[in-house]
């Protein structure tokens, strides 16, 4: 039954169990349960029931770590699945986690999702600078950059990337997301667009460039 297998996913996340994560991954994409779906309704549900014992203090930051150490596992067996699905070039992006955030589970399942829909993605990485973003988009010729935020006090830095971007009369769209961003806060803070998930990013980033 899927509903098992999703539930299998999410305690593999609550339990810190890399191997089982990535072994519940691999017999997911087996029984033909595409990437994002088991990542949404399986993976995605633990490691969000993990934040939330974080928080009420049921669980501390050594668990936290692993269980994103075996959500990084899960992340490389479905993204493995997504890679070589696009035939043409739709455009270029570059993305990353800004500065004073090292999150970056879910940068890595919206890159995979934009290859795999036919973007060029360069990964900045994370904690990355305002003027890296800028600097690497310039040079690569991007039509889009896209940056990552999953702390409230991060977010700020994507106000700094599309101020800059203003300021300077760059042609640069601009696409936030992660955690506490919202439409709201994209509008805020003047960013072209706000994406609450991997598919989402792809819709935005389709609809602002055209596509
Ligand atoms: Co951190 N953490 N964490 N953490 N962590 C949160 C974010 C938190 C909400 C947990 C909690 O308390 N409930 C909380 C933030 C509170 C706040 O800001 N108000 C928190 C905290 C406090 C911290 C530390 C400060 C803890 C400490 O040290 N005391 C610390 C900060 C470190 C730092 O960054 N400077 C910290 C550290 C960590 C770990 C390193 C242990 C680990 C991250 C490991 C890693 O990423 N390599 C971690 C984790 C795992 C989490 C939670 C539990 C899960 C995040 C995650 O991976 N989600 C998180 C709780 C939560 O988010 N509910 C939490 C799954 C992922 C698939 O979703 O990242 O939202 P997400 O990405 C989605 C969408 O948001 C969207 O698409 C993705 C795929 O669907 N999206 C984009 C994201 N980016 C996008 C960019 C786009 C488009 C869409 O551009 C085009």
């Amino acid at each position: 039954m899927a509903d098992d297998i999703y539930e299998e996913a999410a305690q593999a996340i609550i339990t810190s169990d890399r191997a089982a994560a990535e072994e519940v991954a691999q017999r997911a994409l087996d029984q033909g349960i595409a990437p994002g779906e088991i990542m949404a309704l399986g993976f995605v549900k633990g490691i969000q029931e993990v934040g939330e014992l974080f928080e009420s203090g049921e669980l501390f930051l050594p668990e936290l770590m692993m269980s994103a150490d075996a959500m990084a596992g899960a992340t490389e067996v479905t993204n493995a699945a997504l890679e070589g699905a696009a035939a043409e070039v739709k455009g270029r992006i570059v993305l990353g986690t800004v500065q004073g955030d090292v999150h970056d589970i879910g940068k890595a399942i919206v890159i995979a999702y934009l290859k795999a829909n036919g973007y060029e993605v360069s990964d900045l990485g994370r904690d990355v600078p305002a003027a890296s973003f800028i600097a690497r988009a310039k040079e690569e010729g991007a039509d889009v950059i896209g940056m990552s935020a999953l702390l409230t006090t991060t977010m700020e830095e994507q106000r700094k990337v599309v101020k800059t971007i203003k300021d300077e009369g760059l042609a640069f769209k601009t696409v936030v997301g992660g955690a506490p961003c919202t439409q709201r806060w994209a509008d805020q803070i003047g960013a072209d667009a706000y994406a609450e998930d991997a598919s989402d990013g792809v819709k935005k980033i389709d609809a602002l460039l055209g596509r």
